[in-house]
């Protein structure tokens, strides 16, 4: 006998997939970590990195003053990128809330910015035509009522047993965290129209650690059904066990040559542009224009999304490098863009050789073919795609839309590209198929 997945809600795969489809179409969202932590600008862990205790951690409450927010300039970035939707911090690990919640005054309202930063966020965001998505942390270093755990900045060593958690936890009361968080994000499930995806982040079940049973995951999942039948919602709320328990995947900063095991499924990738999600002034690990390319190309190329992550300052801008990032993206996408919005990986038979260094996609409604050239042939711009003779009737740069003459030789299709590379740092060749 086969154990049938544990179901918790009546959809079919046709029906999801229907729901899901903006989501994979889009293939590309920014994703904006903002909080105190902005201001301290080593890490949005940095209160458990650092064991900053709550009475500490105040200052940057105090002195919180993003003079510069104006999240319609966010939006008109993140859409001259070729982002597609936006997920917000709302609140993160240290608890601080970005909105107006009634149910705490550790609040944005309660700050010098005095005002609800998620609505100006939602609706600068839906004005461009951007999806909108909230990220929620299920962890909360502020609530007097999460127990201390591995997470917390009051942590104990790692060698830690449950018994010797027990005697910092006395008087607190997770079901009232639990409540807290259904209250929350009833408030950001009503109050703010059409919300199109749920973020929640994350779960560390185990030793010293929290599941689905310190979430009430399977309540929380189900509120926020119901509050908003079509939202689409991440997987780290530890029910792995049910079938419908999450609807995508979400590896996190994790290489592209890693992408490569979640073809068939949902998913989406997070990554950062220098390592930490908060803005973090010193780090000098940034990534490529190259390196971000081919994080959002591995992506589509293996029917998944690349959500890309902007830590804005204190102040409440995108800093000089994210923008350059940005804009850089914003170049190639406004030119390559075809490649990627409504594409998947193309089927086996357009196979090529891993030594042509090309990543393909493929629109399946259009019928195109998409080969990114990640090395661009030196061989007096011959390009030879192997038994593709009878499978193609045009090629062109997609950039430009010039054509790119070919033979045909022996079952094989051999491409004559210009010996000048175009001005993309990945070119797209567009194979119209038979
Ligand atoms: O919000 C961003 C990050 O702050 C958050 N998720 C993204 C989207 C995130 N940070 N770290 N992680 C997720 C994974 C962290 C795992 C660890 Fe641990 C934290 C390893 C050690 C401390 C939890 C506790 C897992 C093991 C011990």
């Amino acid at each position: 006998l086969h154990a049938q997945p544990k179901q918790l809600f009546k959809e079919t795969p046709n029906e999801k997939a229907k729901r899901m489809e903006w989501w994979t179409d889009a293939r590309f969202g920014m994703f904006i970590h903002w909080g105190l932590y902005a201001q301290a600008a080593r890490h949005e862990w940095v209160k458990q990195r650092e064991r900053i205790t709550t009475e500490n951690y105040q200052k940057y409450f105090d002195h919180f003053n993003p003079d510069e927010f104006d999240p319609k300039k966010w939006a008109k970035e993140a859409k001259a990128a070729g982002m597609k939707y936006a997920v917000l911090t709302t609140k993160h690990h240290e608890g601080f809330c970005l909105f107006d919640s009634k149910y705490t005054d550790y609040k944005a309202t309660n700050t010098q910015a005095k005002r609800d930063l998620v609505k100006e966020f939602v609706d600068a965001f839906r004005a461009e035509g951007i999806k909108i998505g909230f990220y929620y942390s299920l962890i909360d270093w502020h609530h007097p009522d999460f127990t201390i755990d591995r997470t917390h900045p009051q942590r104990l060593g790692g060698d830690a047993s449950e018994a010797d958690y027990a005697p910092l936890n006395k008087g607190k009361d997770m079901s009232k965290y639990r409540q807290y968080m259904q209250n929350q994000i009833k408030e950001l499930l009503t109050n703010y129209g059409k919300i199109d995806i749920m973020w929640l982040d994350f779960s560390y079940p185990g030793k010293n650690g929290k599941g689905h049973e310190d979430w009430g995951s399977v309540e929380l999942l189900k509120l926020i059904r119901k509050l908003q039948p079509g939202i689409i919602v991440d997987n780290r709320l530890d029910l792995n066990n049910y079938s419908d328990g999450y609807d995508f995947e979400t590896p996190e900063q994790v290489k592209p040559s890693e992408l490569l095991k979640y073809k068939g499924k949902y998913w989406e990738t997070c990554q950062t542009f220098s390592g930490s999600w908060g803005y973090y002034r010193d780090e000098n690990t940034w990534k490529t224009h190259r390196q971000l390319l081919d994080l959002l190309i591995t992506s589509a190329a293996n029917g998944g999304n690349l959500i890309l992550n902007v830590g804005p300052t204190a102040r409440g801008e995108f800093d000089y490098r994210a923008n350059n990032a940005l804009d850089s993206i914003g170049y190639w996408m406004h030119a390559n863009n075809k490649s990627i919005y409504n594409c998947t990986y193309p089927p086996d038979t357009y196979k090529l050789p891993e030594a042509l260094d090309i990543k393909q996609t493929y629109n399946p409604e259009t019928k195109k073919l998409y080969l990114h050239l990640f090395t661009y042939p030196s061989n007096y711009g011959k390009l030879v795609l192997p038994g593709y003779a009878d499978k193609i009737s045009y090629a062109q740069f997609l950039h430009d839309a010039s054509e790119i003459l070919y033979k045909t030789e022996n079952g094989d299709v051999i491409l004559e590209l210009p010996k000048q590379k175009p001005p993309y740092e990945i070119p797209v060749i567009e194979l119209f198929l038979k």
